[in-house]
This record gives C-alpha cells, structure tokens and sequence, in this order.
C-alpha cells in the first residue's frame, strides 16, 4: 500500500512538474505573443488637476491609440519626487513598454527611471525635462532661451519699461520653469530694462490656491508692483484672476504662458494683454510617437534619428543646445492677444 502510495505520489508531482513547465512555456508563448500585440505606453504628468496636463496626456492618448497601443494616463495629486516615484515603480511591475515623464524635478527621478530602462522600458522625458541618464531623449516644447526671453520683453512693454515686477513660479524643483526663469533673468540683463525690478520670484506649486494666496502675498508686500510674469498655466490663470476680482487691471498687468480657454477672458478684459503657449496636445502626441518609436526601435535616441510623428509629420533627434543630451523639438511657441484667442479658447 505504501509503495502504491509513493508511486501515486511520484505520478502527481510529476504530472504538476509537466503541468508548470506547460505553464511556464505558455506564459512564454503569451509574453512572445504581447510583444508583437499591442504595447502599453504610460505617461506620467507633475499632477492632477492641470488643464495643460490634461491636454498634454489626451494628445499622448491620441497618438498611442491612433498607432493601436494602450495608453495609460498617471500623475500624483500633489507635484511631488514622492509620488511620481511610487508611480513609475508601479509602471515597472506592471511592466510597460515605455514611460513619457514630466518631471517634478531634474536629478530625483534617476534612481527610479534607470530601473525602469534596466528593465527594457523606453524613458522619454516631456515638458518638464529630467536628466540626461533618466531618460533616453527629451521632447521639448520649445527653445528655452526664446520662452525665457520673450516673456521679459513682453512685460516690459506691458510696464513701460519702468518699476517692480514679479515672477509667480509653479514649484521651486520645475526643470521647465526654472530653466524659463534662468533666461528671463539673463534678458533682464540688457540695458534697456535698467528701470525694471524684479523683486521676487513666488512659487505657487501649480496648485490654484496657493497661486491665489502667493498672488496676494505679492500684492501686499509690493505695494508698487505693476506686473507679474507667470510662466505657468496655472500660475498664469490665478495670477489673472486676483488681480480681475480686485480692479487692479488698470494698474498690474499680467503675461506669461497660458491656455488660452482659460486666459480668454483676461486677454479680453485687458488684465492680461497678451501671452504665449505651444500646442500642449501635439507635444503629447509628439512623446507617444517618439515613445512608441523607441519601442518599436525605429530611434534609439541618438543624434541623428528620425521617425514619423502621425500627423505631425517627420522629426529628428538633435544634440540639445541648452541641456545634457538629445532632445526632439516641437517647434516654435504661439503668441495669444486679443486678435486670435477666439480661435484659440476651444482648442486648449
Ligand atoms: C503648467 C505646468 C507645465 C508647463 C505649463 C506652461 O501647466 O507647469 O509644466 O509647461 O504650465
């Protein structure tokens, strides 16, 4: 009885041995079977509740679905190294195929970010661009230096070229802003601006209400400001608003990168003459492309390649002039006035 049962035994660990490796050989066949299926690209914004975020990932989602692929759509709730982290370590066991990241800040990421690449998982850097080693090229907005540059000249002429001025920032950490801010700082240096202060730079975190609270700080501390630059669409906004709900339009302008659905009615009541933004749904659709082309090995990021980017048309990758590494450019930013922003409110 014994030896019938030892045999029964050695008969059922061999039959779960065979049934594992069949398993095994059809997780196998799956996994070689998903790699020619549909990819899953992910895109991780600074935080929920932006509406340029929002843009930048429906373009994303666009270009991703368009190309067949899954899209998955994350940010953390507060702009944080924290949360952006817990996210792309989920994204690394879920094991997807790339990962589009608008860093909260340049070098926090990298830990994070180089696991995801030493696992295979394409890193494309939008936005708000982290380092070199975190990613594998950068989809930038726009050239830097003309961001930071421009929004100088456009507030000076906003102020005659005389008095205070501030900047409303989104966090201190924002690779984008601070690179922005960087610009504006060395255009302050020209000597047609000798009568123009800067007197402070605000950071609002691109969260509505401390943008508000940190608005009417400024107001309060400066007594003799005459306007705010802010090169945050969130920032922008608030800014607009408090100096609206005050009257104070006749005497502190604002100006500096906006949506224009929500700066309309600033441009329009004169708070905010005018202002500047690129498209952020194609720069959305220019990361899943260029995601998507890491992935299916079209670039590798280098210098020199380049990939069809849907209805967007052809685009290389470039030494980037400003920044460590390779950078694909979406093109040149958009001014908004009176004179255009009705075409523009219902389109971002
Ligand atoms: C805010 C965010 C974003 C930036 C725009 C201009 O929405 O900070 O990163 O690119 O403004």
């Amino acid at each position: 009885m014994k030896k019938i049962l030892t045999s029964f035994m050695l008969i059922v660990v061999l039959v779960l041995a065979a049934c594992g490796s069949d398993a095994s050989s059809e997780d196998s066949s799956e996994g070689e079977g998903s790699k020619e299926g549909p990819k899953r690209h992910a895109i991780v914004f600074k935080n929920t509740g932006n509406p340029f975020g929002e843009k930048l990932m429906e373009g994303f989602e666009n270009a991703i679905e368009e190309m067949g692929d899954e899209a998955i759509l994350r940010a953390p709730d507060s702009p944080s190294v924290e949360g952006q982290v817990q996210i792309i370590e989920e994204l690394i066991t879920q094991q997807v195929d790339s990962i589009v990241i608008s860093g909260n800040d340049e070098d926090a990421l990298e830990p994070v970010l180089k696991k995801a690449m030493d696992q295979g998982i394409k890193v494309v850097s939008t936005d708000s661009a982290v380092n070199a080693d975190s990613r594998m090229v950068n989809v930038n907005q726009a050239d830097p230096e003309g961001v930071g540059r421009v929004q100088v000249e456009a507030v000076a002429e906003m102020m005659d070229y005389e008095g205070e001025f501030a900047i409303l920032s989104a966090t201190s950490q924002a690779t984008n802003q601070n690179l922005w801010i960087e610009w504006m700082e060395k255009e302050l240096e020209d000597a047609k601006y000798e009568d123009i202060e800067l007197v402070k730079v605000a950071y609002g975190d691109d969260l509505r209400d401390k943008s508000v609270s940190e608005t009417e700080a400024l107001l309060k501390s400066y007594p003799d400001l005459k306007a705010i630059v802010s090169p945050t669409t969130v920032g922008l906004a608030a800014a607009s608003k408090v100096i609206t709900d005050r009257d104070l339009g006749d005497d502190i302008k604002v100006t500096g990168l906006g949506l224009p659905s929500e700066m309309a009615e600033y441009i329009e009541n004169g708070v905010s003459p005018w202002i500047y933004l690129w498209n952020p749904i194609d720069l959305g659709y220019l990361s899943g492309y260029a995601a998507h082309a890491l992935v299916d090995g079209t670039i590798n990021g280098d210098e020199g390649d380049s990939f069809e980017a849907g209805e967007l048309g052809s685009y290389d990758v470039v030494e980037s002039e400003t920044a460590e590494g390779t950078e694909i450019l979406l093109g040149e930013p958009f001014k908004f006035d009176s004179e255009n922003i009705d075409e523009w409110k219902d389109v971002y």
